[in-house]
Formats: structure tokens, C-alpha cells, sequence
């Protein structure tokens, strides 16, 4: 099989797109919703590229119509989207706001009437400005508040939803948002940095226990799973002190993860890799056991591999460490394409990183990727054409990539194309472009790329050569 083949994956393969509520839904004050860290962050001057905001984004509050036929032409069987906390409980705490709610339920059911999966992402970094002020991810109180959330919500959309994702990401809300300090709320922490690691962990179990409870109340199907951005570290040499270095990159990427998810246990080099600072002050008797109740699927978000050297720690005073030093620097990949995000394209580490995910975990769930996809240059011809070949040569060797992982035996149901729209960029804001519909922000007109064009025609192949619906 040559990589220009469409890959051959399963006859129930799930192709689907994903967003999030803070990167796409702009109206940050209609409905009731209230402040997140995110809009706090945006507001404060050097933190956003240009001081941009997701104040408007791509208006999809009130596009969403339009968004979802664009799916439906498309021929995705889901669409993966998260839900805003701050327009569904916007102080955190307190009473859930109805017209959050409704808007929730006009998605859903327009979704649904297109013949789309909703799949539910509960938190996709949007925490209430009022949780963060009473200690945010620091403290074990906001676990239990989202785990409320996440009931509020099940109840109420649970009747037309059955795939739940309680967290996006945790290591960008933990790491990114409390010690590299690129994103929200953008502090530079040690212990607690690792604690809010813990509770967002324990934010998952408790949610995971309320959303199969809210189903089992109402006699509902569910499935529940969380979404990890699992990195392929790569040591730069073979030398034992390189290996060393990706063992604890290892640890602070994805065995902080994995381990209690998967295995009931905390990762066993902890104290190689962050010394004084894991001092589990932030754990207690029973935490694993809520954190690793089975899950129904993982999710998995695939960008670029990281290569990675031994090195000296930046900081000197350890109590002045963050939990990202742990003795290890970035090595650029050579003779590789980078995206606009300066990421190194090398699809075949997928592969590695799945059929290693399933030989080191026999009881891994059945995997969805649910994003993967690139930021690129998008030159639009004169006659408005989008023709971002990178983006479609991207996505589909990244999908022959799965298949190699398929046929080694990795169970993989589905992939979700990051994303569908251009969207705010976090930290880099409108100028990174995912989509694969263009988004002019002067008119918020949607313009369909070329890899959109060329995604429609994968899914329409996919579904001829198994005789067609076998989705549902
Ligand atoms: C995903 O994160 C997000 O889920 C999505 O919202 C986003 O738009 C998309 O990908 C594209 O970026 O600060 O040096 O430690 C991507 C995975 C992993 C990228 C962590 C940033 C932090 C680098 N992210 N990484 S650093």
C-alpha cells in the first residue's frame, strides 16, 4: 500500500470533526454566561498573540446551523464539541442556567436531525472564573464541582447523547496552564502544579461515576471516556542519560495519565523525574480507585512527535522549580516538514505510539482519535479557492497511519479531523489555521478548503466500498 491509497479501515471506522466551546462559540456574554479563566487570560495585555479573544471566534452560538449543514454535505457520523461549564453553571457552583442548557439543546437536536453523533466533550479548558478564584485546579473542591456539572449536563442532554468525554486534554489544563504558563490561568508552578494534575484526574473519576449514574437513573445508554494528548518521545541518542530523559518525559506526558487511568497505580519514577515537588500531599485513600473505573473508550490527540535530550535542570532552587523542569530540552527533527505551528510532520510515530500504547496496556479500551490535524499557510487563490494540499497530505497519511496501527492489532473506531472551522488558537490566536473550512473573521463567511473537499470524497469512497450506511 502506497500512502496516495485510501487507507483501509474498518466498515464502521467513525469519521468525524471536532471543535471547543471557547475556540469556535464566541458570545462570551450572551445567555448567562459568565467569565472563564480563558476570557480573563485573553485579557490580560501579553499573554494572546495581537490581545486577540474568543469575545467573537467564529460566532458558531449563532452559525451553528450553518456549521452542521456544512457537516452533513461533508458525511462525518459524529461531531465531537464540548460543552461551556460557564454557560451551563456559570458561577461554577449554584444554579444551572437554562438558556446554557438551550443552546446545547438546539446543537444536539439540529446534530441529530442531520444524522450526526453528538459526542460531548465536558471540559475543554473553559473553567468558571469563579472557581479559579477559589483556587481553580489547586484545590480537590473544584473536582467535585465538575463532577456536578457533569451531572447537570447528563441529565439534561443525556437522552440524546450517549458518548461522553469528561476532560480534553488534562495535561494542557495542569502543565500549559500552571508551569509553562502559555495558557490559562498562566502561572509557573511546582507542587501545585502536580495537584492540579491530581484533582483533574480525580474530576474525571467522580464525573465518569455521575455520568453512569445519571444514565442508569433515566435508563439511558452511556459511554464514557477522556481525551489525553499522548506524546511519542523520542531520545535524541541512544545514550542511557537520552533515555533517562524521555523515561521521565515519559512520566510527565503520559504515565501521569495512563497509569492511574489504566493500571490503578501512580507512574513508579515520580521522584526521578520531579524530586521534592511529587510529594502526593494532594492525594487521598480511595483517589485511584474513583480515577480508574473502566473506561468505554480513550481518546487520543495526535499532532507531532517530540524529540527530546538529558539536560540540566533551568532552575537551580528547587523551590523555585516548575513541575515542566525535569532535566530534559527540546531536539529539532531533521529533514522533516514543519507546520505553521513549527511541528514536525512524521505520521509513522503515530503508528509507533499506538501499537506501544496497546502492548503496554492489555486492557486499553477501543481507541478514538478524536483530533488530529495541521495548521498551514492556506494560500486562497483569485478566485477564493483554498487549495491546502499540506492539510490533505497531512490527514491522509496520519489515517494510513491508524490503519498500520489497525492492522497490528490496535483496536482504533474512529478519527476526528482538528478541526472543522478555523478557530481562536489559544495563546497564538486567529493566525494558526486548523480547518478545513476557512473562516474569513472580517464577514465570518465559511469557505470550504480543498481538504474539505477531498475529506468528503474519502468519506463517500469509505461508505461505497462497504455498501454505504453501516454508521449509526
Ligand atoms: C489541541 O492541543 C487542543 O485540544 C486544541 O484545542 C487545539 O486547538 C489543537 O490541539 C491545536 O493546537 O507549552 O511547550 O509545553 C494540542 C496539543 C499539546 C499543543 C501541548 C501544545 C504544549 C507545548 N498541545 N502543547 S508547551
Amino acid at each position: 500500500m502506497t500512502a496516495s491509497d485510501p487507507p483501509a479501515l474498518p466498515a464502521d471506522f467513525l469519521f468525524g470533526t471536532a471543535t471547543a466551546s471557547y475556540q469556535v462559540e464566541g458570545a462570551v456574554t450572551e445567555g448567562g454566561r459568565l467569565p472563564s479563566i480563558w476570557d480573563a487570560y485573553c485579557r490580560t495585555p501579553g499573554r494572546v498573540a495581537r490581545g486577540e479573544t474568543g469575545d467573537t471566534a467564529c460566532d458558531h452560538y449563532h452559525r451553528y446551523p450553518e456549521d452542521i449543514a456544512l457537516m452533513k454535505e461533508l458525511g462525518v457520523g459524529a461531531y465531537r464539541f464540548s460543552t461551556a461549564w460557564p454557560r451551563i453553571r456559570p458561577a461554577g457552583d449554584g444554579p444551572a442556567n437554562p438558556e446554557g442548557l438551550a443552546f446545547y439543546d438546539r446543537l444536539v437536536d439540529e446534530l441529530l436531525a442531520a444524522g450526526i453523533e453528538p459526542i460531548v466533550t465536558l471540559y475543554h479548558w473553559d473553567l468558571p472564573q469563579a472557581l479559579e478564584d477559589r483556587g481553580g485546579w489547586r484545590v480537590r473542591a473544584t473536582a467535585e464541582r465538575f463532577a456536578e456539572y457533569a451531572r447537570i449536563t447528563a441529565d439534561h442532554l443525556g437522552d440524546r447523547v450517549r458518548r461522553w468525554i469528561t476532560l480534553n486534554e488534562p495535561f494542557c489544563s495542569s502543565f500549559v496552564g500552571h508551569a509553562v504558563g502559555r495558557h490559562a490561568p498562566g502561572t509557573r508552578e511546582g507542587t501545585p502544579a502536580l495537584a492540579t494534575a491530581h484533582h483533574l484526574l480525580l474530576a474525571h473519576g467522580l464525573a465518569a461515576r455521575e455520568l453512569r449514574a445519571s444514565a442508569a437513573a433515566h435508563g439511558r445508554p452511556v459511554e464514557v471516556g477522556i481525551t489525553l494528548n499522548l506524546d511519542r518521545l523520542v531520545p535524541a541518542t541512544d545514550s542511557a542519560a537520552d533515555r533517562a530523559a524521555v523515561d521521565r518525559a515519559e512520566t510527565l506526558h503520559n504515565r501521569v495519565w495512563t497509569e492511574p487511568l489504566l493500571n490503578a497505580c501512580y507512574p513508579d519514577n515520580e521522584a526521578e523525574t520531579w524530586g521534592e515537588l511529587a510529594d502526593g500531599s494532594y492525594r487521598a485513600e480511595g483517589d485511584l480507585a474513583t480515577i480508574s473505573q473502566p473506561l468505554d473508550f480513550l481518546g487520543v490527540n495526535y499532532y507531532r512527535p517530540t524529540k527530546l535530550r538529558d539536560a540540566p535542570h533551568r532552575e537551580p532552587d528547587p523551590a523555585r522549580r516548575t513541575a515542566m523542569d525535569i532535566r530534559t530540552e527540546e531536539v529539532p527533527f531533521e529533514g522533516v516538514r514543519h507546520t505553521t505551528m513549527g511541528w514536525p510532520v512524521v505520521p509513522s510515530t503515530f503508528t509507533d505510539l499506538l501499537v506501544d500504547l496497546h502492548r503496554r496496556y492489555p486492557n486499553l479500551p477501543p481507541v478514538l482519535v478524536t483530533e488530529n490535524g495541521s495548521a498551514e499557510e492556506d494560500r486562497v487563490d483569485a478566485d477564493g479557492r483554498v487549495r491546502d494540499t499540506d492539510r490533505i497530505d497531512y490527514v491522509r497519511d496520519h489515517l494510513h497511519a491508524v490503519a498500520a496501527a489497525i492492522e497490528a492489532g490496535v483496536d482504533v473506531r474512529g478519527h476526528f479531523v482538528w478541526s472543522l472551522l478555523d478557530n481562536f488558537e489559544w495563546a497564538y490566536g486567529y493566525d494558526r489555521r486548523f480547518g478545513i473550512v476557512r473562516v474569513d473573521y472580517d464577514t465570518l463567511e465559511r469557505i470550504p478548503k480543498d481538504s474539505y473537499h477531498w475529506f468528503k470524497e474519502l468519506i463517500g469512497r469509505h461508505a461505497a466500498r462497504h455498501g454505504a450506511a453501516t454508521a449509526s
